[in-house]
């Protein structure tokens, strides 16, 4: 497995080059990427169009530095690209766009539809027999979209047990704490009420991560992964202002210089 070291560095010079993005919320997807690419999805990059691969479905679609980073280095398309992200025709688009880049299931970027969209294919898997699963990945903030709460209902009733939904709950949404603009607890009772299996977990821990991910059950499992917004830059941590902007030369060398 690809350490998260070299995650977090691609991702860091990624959005520098660029000059825009999503550092805050792509570095506290990583750990969780590289459990879902290495460890629990069924894939085959050489065979990106597999029709029963396992599909994931990144509806907080500005990390997708994060994801970018953890394909290239999973072996859907060559690491020389990554340096490419946002400029005109690359593929890197700033959100995912499924059409331009293998190893994408979904374009997304427009919060609150990611969970939806898990549904419609987990059940479309479902009826043509395919042992396939769907992995969604939310923000905390995104839950805030009422769309994420007809999906969260609809998941249970469909008896759709073939997806897990992760909830990255690193506290922050665009530009300030969920909190403060609006509470989102109790979590994990209110999925519990929609139906769901919860498991909680250290999202920056990979042995916590997996203990979660293999929670048996019988009906949809979302695992609440507590995370850091902005996880292994010291000066980009638990900051709102690191949500949506680029670090400049002198910022990038100090956040390679953390990287261990
Ligand atoms: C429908 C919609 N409204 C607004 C935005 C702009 N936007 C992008 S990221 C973001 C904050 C998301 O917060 P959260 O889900 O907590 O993500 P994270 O902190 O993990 O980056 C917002 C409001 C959007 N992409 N889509």
């Amino acid at each position: 497995m690809t350490s998260s070291r070299v995650i977090r560095e691609d991702i860091l010079r990624m959005i520098h080059s660029a000059g825009s993005g999503h550092p805050g919320g792509s570095l506290s997807l990583v750990e969780i990427l590289l459990h879902l690419y290495w460890n629990e999805m069924n894939i085959d990059p050489d065979n990106p169009g597999w029709e029963d691969r396992d599909r994931l479905v990144l509806s907080k679609g500005h990390g997708a530095p994060a994801l970018y980073s953890v394909l290239a280095r999973r072996g859907y398309f060559s690491t020389d690209k990554l340096d490419s992200l946002r400029k005109y025709g690359s593929g890197l688009e700033g959100h995912p766009h499924m059409q331009s880049l293998p190893g994408l299931d979904c374009s997304t970027g427009s919060l609150g539809q990611g969970l939806g969209i898990a549904a419609g294919l987990a059940l479309g898997l479902s009826i043509r027999k395919s042992p396939a699963r769907v992995f969604c990945i939310l923000g905390d903030g995104e839950l805030q979209e009422g769309s994420i709460w007809e999906s969260a209902m609809s998941i249970p009733n469909l008896m759709q047990t073939n997806i897990t939904a992760i909830v990255d709950r690193n506290h922050i949404q665009l530009d300030d704490s969920v909190d403060k603009i609006m509470p989102i607890e109790p979590l994990a009772y209110k999925w519990r009420a929609f139906g769901w299996t919860v498991a909680e977990c250290d999202g920056h821990d990979p042995a916590d991560i997996e203990r979660a991910f293999s929670t048996v059950t019988g009906k949809p499992l979302v695992i609440l992964a507590k995370t850091i917004k902005g996880k292994g830059v010291s000066f980009m941590e638990h900051k709102a202002l690191w949500h949506g902007r680029a670090p400049d030369g002198d910022q990038l060398q100090e956040a390679l210089e953390e990287q261990e």
